[in-house]
């Protein structure tokens, strides 16, 4: 039986087993990939609902110098993450950004994004695009100093999650009126960007719509990445160019659909800027697991997407941190762990792409059976039947890639010798 152990013991516990582990990359490897550390996914305390918190407050700074040790080279933060919300647009916020951009210095870290929190204070109960016209210019006020607190920090994104658009209750709101309000606010943050860009002789900042199908609210007006990309075209946006998605993960799953496909409707649409880097189920609520910790497959094929459509953005890690795990284990074995799965992904998906075995099916896949075109169905059919057989081959070969048996580990019964 293992003796109970003081948390200092636990602690070496973790600590040692961790080690064991191995297969961990270094800061410096980290650091060459475009990943960005959420404030919010590190200081995030376990709460929930039905939750009381389990970990401590943590604060910015700390945040910032945990991250620099990882290797973790970029940060995100929503407003209120930082400033809070009685300190927003006052000599007390200007102190607390230059704080951070101080602490961010001094670590060597960059930001890369900064969101405005528009669903958590009581505020936006009925969302930031409300009737009360008060409720919008507030709203778009926020939006507006948003921007500004981007530009300040050197960011080059800022991310929109309209979470409480939305509602719970049937025929209480108008949602073209809705949506036209939503897009005033959109509209706003672009005018003040391109104005602190032209006054600051900078470039804009990439404005990234993320959607989530349920959950604050129950019926919600943007609910998928497609809903968005609609929403940018539709005529109601001043900057449709300047306003592309942040598609997170679980959140294409959680409505049922393929995380692979929705990313590759943003990709030929020249709008997928950002992406939220998580994991989860689908059709359950945003669990915001680590990465690559339930579709481990699923994330190689994402990933060999975007590696062969040459995805440049940033690979935000906006994921909950478990409610069993310490402020100690945010750190020690959350960050990294989650970090390096995605980079053994990322190599893996590099090696599928190379495979000689799927680069040769593949190709007689496209080149088919090469007999001449014709209206006769059956006859086509019977041409291409064998070749087809490839998709469960090349289905087979990466699943092999993903448990390493491609390099010659095989499964033996017991007893059973190589
Ligand atoms: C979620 C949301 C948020 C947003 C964040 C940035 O999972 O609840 O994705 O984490 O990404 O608010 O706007
Ligand atoms: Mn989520
Ligand atoms: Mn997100």
């Amino acid at each position: 039986m293992t003796k109970s152990a003081t948390p200092q013991d636990q602690r070496a516990l973790v600590d040692r087993l961790m080690t064991a582990c191995g297969g961990s990359y270094s800061p410096e490897t980290r650091r060459k990939y475009f990943i960005s550390g959420p404030q919010w996914a590190a200081a995030y305390q376990g709460q929930a609902l039905f939750h009381a918190p389990t970990r401590q407050v943590v604060s910015a700074t700390e945040v910032i110098r945990q991250f620099a040790e990882i290797g973790i080279g970029y940060w995100t933060t929503h407003d209120t993450d930082v400033i809070p919300t009685e300190a927003l647009m006052t000599g007390r916020q200007a102190e607390i950004v230059a704080g951070i951009k101080e602490a961010l210095k001094s670590n060597g870290l960059q930001c890369s994004m900064v969101t405005c929190e528009t669903f958590y204070h009581p505020v936006w109960a009925a969302s930031p695009a409300a009737e009360s016209p008060e409720i919008r210019a507030y709203g778009a006020t926020r939006l507006r100093n948003t921007v500004r607190i981007g530009h300040e920090l050197g960011a080059q994104f800022l991310v929109y999650w309209p979470g409480t658009l939305g509602y719970l209750l049937q025929g209480v709101i108008d949602e073209t009126q809705t949506l036209k309000w939503y897009a005033e606010g959109i509209n706003a943050a672009c005018e003040e960007d391109l104005a602190v860009a032209a006054q600051a002789k900078t470039q804009t900042l990439r404005h990234c719509l993320e959607a989530k199908p349920f959950e604050p609210q129950a019926e919600i007006i943007l609910p998928t990445s497609d809903a968005m990309l609609n929403f940018i075209n539709s005529g109601l946006l001043k900057h449709p160019d300047m306003v592309g998605l942040n598609p997170e993960y679980l959140h294409e799953l959680m409505w049922g659909g393929a995380p692979r496909a929705a990313l590759a409707r943003a990709l030929v649409a020249g709008k997928l800027w950002h992406f939220d880097v998580n994991d989860g189920y689908r059709l359950k609520h945003d669990v915001d697991i680590a990465v690559g910790l339930v579709n481990p497959l699923d994330w190689l094929n994402v990933l060999m997407l975007l590696r062969s459509h040459g995805y440049n953005g940033p690979f935000n890690f906006d994921y909950k941190p478990p409610r069993t795990t310490s402020n100690y284990g945010v750190f020690r074995v959350s960050f990294p762990s989650a970090i390096d799965r995605f980079i053994t992904l990322w190599e893996m998906a590099g090696e599928a792409l190379e495979d000689p075995i799927i680069k040769e099916a593949t190709e007689a896949l496209k080149a088919g059976a090469g007999v001449a075109a014709s209206n006769d169905a059956q006859q086509i059919f019977e041409a291409n039947k064998e070749i087809l057989t490839l998709h469960e081959l090349i289905a087979h070969r990466l699943v092999q890639i993903l448990l390493g048996l491609h390099r010659g580990r095989k499964i033996f019964a017991r007893g059973e010798k190589a």
